[in-house]
C-alpha cells in the first residue's frame, strides 16, 4: 500500500488508519469489511444522481466494444458532437460552444489560455493578467493554483510565474448563520475596481470566480454580487469566468448558477457532476462571441485556430457517461428536484445551532458548510476529528479546513438528510 502517494491526503494519517471503500450503490458507499456508508459528499462533490446507475455502466460499456478511441485532433465521432448539442442546450444564453478536457484543473487551464487568445486575436495581447479571489479554489494546476485563493495550497509552490491578483474575498463572519444568499456585501464586487485601477484594465484578461466557493467551505455569494462583477468586466473589457466545476449540473438547486443569478459569464468551467463522477471529464462552455472571433482569421483554412487540446480531450467513452448522465438528470427532473430539497437541507442543518464548536452554518443549493471554533493547540484538527467519526459511524463527510461541508447527491430524501444531521449531532457532542 506504501508505493501509492496520494493526492491531498494526510498520507502517514491514511497508512495509520486506512479507509478503504469497495462498493457503492445509490446513497452508499460499502467499506472492505461489508459495512455501509451514507454518502454525504456526492464522492467529492461528483456523483450528483447517486452511486451505481446502471444506465451509465451500460452506456460505458456499449462504447468501448462499438468504438474504445478516436484522435481527438483533426477527427470526430458522433458522440462527441451529440454531447456538445446537448450540453450546450442546457447552458444559459450564448454559451453555445463547449471545449471538452479530462478534468476541472484542465477546465480552467483551458478556459484562462482561451482567453489570453481571444484578447490576442482582438489584438489586445497586453491583457495578460487574470484576477481570482480570495479563497478560490480553482484546481491543481499551474494557472489554477496561481489564480486559486486558498494560502496552504500556494504557498509550497512560490511565485507560480503566472501574473494574478485577488480580489478579496466574500465571506463575512459577522453574517454567521445566514441561511441562502447573505443580503449584505455586493460592494465587494468593487473590488475589482481597486485592481484595475492598480494594474490597469488593458492589462487584464479575466476574472475567475466561484458562484459559490465550494473548497473552501461553501462560502455563498451576496446578493447582487455576480451580477455587479459582470457589469464592471463589461465596462472594461475584461472577459468573466464562472467556475461552476462543483455548483454546476444541479448542486447550486438550478442547472448552473449563471441559470438561478440570470448573470451570463464569457466562459463557464464544468467537470465532476458531467459524467456523474463515472468517467473524468471537464468541459468550457464559451460564448458565440469568443468562438467566432477565434474563427474569423486571416490565417489560411487548413491552419489550427487554437494549438490547445488533450489525447483524451471528447473522449468517446466520457462523452457515452456523460450523454447516459445527462439523460438521467433530464428524466428524473433533479436539477429541480435538488432546488425543492434546498429548504429541507436548509433546515436539517441549521437544526444544529447551539451545539458545541459550531460558529457558523451556510448553505446554498445542496450544499451546505458548519465551521467548528479552532482548537487553540492543532488548528484544523477538530474537523478532521468529525471526519474520522462520522466514518466510524456510516457516514461520509468532507472537511476543509474547520469547515465540515455536505453536498449530498441531488437524490437524497429527507430521512436520508435526517440521517445525516442524527450522525453529526452526535459526533459533534462527543468532539473534545
Ligand atoms: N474548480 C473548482 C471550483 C473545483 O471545485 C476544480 C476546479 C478542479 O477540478 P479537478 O477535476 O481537476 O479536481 C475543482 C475541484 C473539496 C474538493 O472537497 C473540491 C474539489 C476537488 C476535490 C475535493 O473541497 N474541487
Amino acid at each position: 500500500m506504501s508505493s501509492y502517494w496520494m493526492p491531498f491526503t494526510a498520507n502517514r494519517q491514511f497508512l495509520a488508519h486506512p479507509r478503504i471503500l469497495v462498493g457503492a450503490e445509490g446513497m452508499y458507499f460499502t467499506k472492505a469489511d461489508g459495512t455501509k456508508v451514507l454518502d454525504g459528499t456526492s464522492g467529492l462533490w461528483c456523483v450528483n444522481a447517486g452511486h451505481g446507475r446502471k444506465e451509465i455502466a451500460k452506456a460505458v460499456g456499449d462504447q468501448i466494444a462499438a468504438l474504445d478511441y478516436a484522435p481527438a485532433f483533426q477527427m470526430g465521432h458522433p458522440g462527441v458532437f451529440e454531447l456538445a448539442a446537448k450540453l450546450t442546450a442546457i447552458l444559459p444564453g450564448d454559451l453555445d460552444h463547449a471545449f471538452f478536457v479530462n478534468s476541472g484543473s484542465e477546465a480552467v487551464e483551458s478556459a484562462l489560455k482561451i482567453a489570453l487568445a481571444y484578447h490576442q486575436a482582438r489584438g489586445e495581447g497586453a491583457r495578460r493578467r487574470f484576477i481570482g479571489r480570495e479563497r478560490g479554489y480553482h484546481g491543481a494546476d499551474f494557472a489554477g493554483t496561481a489564480v486559486g485563493g486558498i494560502g496552504n495550497n500556494r504557498k509550497g509552490f512560490g511565485d507560480l510565474g503566472i501574473p494574478v491578483d485577488h480580489l478579496i474575498g466574500i465571506y463575512d463572519p459577522a453574517l454567521a448563520f445566514t441561511r441562502g444568499e447573505p443580503n449584505q456585501g455586493a460592494d465587494r464586487a468593487d473590488d475589482l475596481e481597486r485592481l484595475i485601477a492598480l494594474h490597469g484594465a488593458n492589462t487584464i484578461a479575466a476574472v475567475i470566480v466561484e458562484p459559490f466557493a465550494g473548497s473552501a467551505g461553501v462560502l455563498v455569494s451576496p446578493k447582487g454580487y455576480l451580477a455587479r462583477l459582470r457589469e464592471i468586466c463589461d465596462r472594461h473589457g475584461i472577459l468573466l469566468i464562472f467556475d461552476e466545476v462543483i455548483t454546476g449540473f444541479g448542486r447550486i438547486g438550478a442547472s448552473f448558477a449563471a441559470a438561478r443569478f440570470g448573470v451570463i459569464p464569457d466562459m463557464i468551467t464544468l467537470a465532476k457532476g458531467l459524467t456523474n463522477g463515472t468517467v473524468p471529464m471537464g468541459a468550457v462552455g464559451v460564448r458565440s462571441g469568443i468562438y467566432k472571433t477565434m474563427m474569423s482569421t486571416d490565417a489560411p483554412e487548413g491552419a489550427v485556430e487554437l494549438p490547445h487540446g488533450y489525447t483524451y480531450s471528447g473522449h468517446p467513452v466520457a462523452c457515452a457517461a456523460a450523454l447516459a448522465a445527462l439523460d438521467i438528470f433530464e428524466r428524473e427532473d433533479l436539477f429541480a428536484r435538488a432546488g425543492k430539497m434546498e429548504s429541507v437541507l436548509e433546515d436539517a442543518v441549521h437544526s444544529l445551532r447551539g451545539l458545541p464548536h459550531i460558529v457558523d452554518i451556510r448553505n446554498i443549493g445542496m450544499a451546505a458548510a458548519i465551521e467548528l471554533e479552532p482548537r487553540e493547540t492543532r488548528p484544523n484538527a477538530r474537523a478532521f476529528d468529525a471526519y474520522l467519526k462520522c466514518f466510524e459511524r456510516g457516514l461520509l463527510i468532507r472537511v476543509t479546513g474547520e469547515t465540515i461541508a455536505l453536498s449530498p447527491p441531488l437524490i437524497v430524501t429527507s430521512d436520508e438528510l435526517g440521517a445525516m444531521i442524527k450522525t453529526l449531532s452526535s459526533v459533534l457532542k462527543d468532539l473534545d
